[in-house]
């Protein structure tokens, strides 16, 4: 495992999966999206780019109506499968916090898509941190500051890498500029997943 990084507070740990554990985490999130399927998100501001379910008591839902946690999948109206063992041993080896996390979301960025910059604020209790892992192909993430706008530093995600956002700086603004198209076989058809893990309530 290379060295971790800071970038302005946010925690990467490069290379926390290996090639194994990547592929064996795509299967348990497979079976996840089979439970429960993949759906385009409509914010207030439009449809987003990527695509997103989610696993464990809570899933994150948004709509015309605004962001939420729900217990229940939007569509289907099922229950979220729970969160995969493989992913929880992730959360439990760097959260740093006893508490396991009741939501995971799964994010799913297929050709052009990105993530514009956000702050992770629709939890309970900022106490906790959040921690997103990612597979596929490489994509570059921009962390700024708690308030909006000002100074910005990014990094290159690669499949594997974990990331930390807690302490000073569970509020940043982050957001994904891009996908860098073709630089993983990880995923079938190419694109990246990313999950995040957060203590709800
Ligand atoms: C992504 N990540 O990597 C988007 N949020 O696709 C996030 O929005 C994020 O990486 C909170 C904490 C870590 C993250
Ligand atoms: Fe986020």
């Amino acid at each position: 495992m290379a060295p971790e990084i800071d970038l302005r507070g946010v925690r990467v740990l490069p290379g926390h999966l290996d090639a194994d554990a990547q592929v064996r985490m795509l299967a348990d999130l497979r079976a996840v999206a089979r439970a429960a399927p993949f759906v385009r998100p409509v914010t207030r501001r439009g449809p987003m780019s990527v695509r997103t379910t989610s696993a464990g008591r809570l899933g994150w839902v948004t709509d015309r109506r605004g962001y939420r946690y729900e217990a229940r999948h939007p569509e289907t109206g099922a229950p979220w499968p729970p969160i995969p063992e493989s992913v929880l041993a992730v959360w439990r080896a760097v959260s740093g916090v006893e508490v396991d996390p009741d939501s995971c979301l799964v994010n799913l960025y297929r050709e052009g898509a990105k993530m514009g910059m956000h702050q992770d604020r629709d939890e309970g209790d900022f106490g906790y941190p959040v921690v997103s892992i990612s597979l596929g192909d490489e994509a570059l993430f921009r962390v700024g500051s708690v308030e909006r706008g000002g100074r910005t530093a990014s990094i290159w995600l690669r499949s594997g890498d974990v990331a930390v956002m807690g302490g000073a700086a569970r509020l940043v603004h982050h957001g994904i500029d891009r996908v860098r198209e073709g630089s993983s076989t990880l995923l079938e058809g190419g694109g990246r997943i990313n999950v995040t893990l957060r203590v709800v309530r």
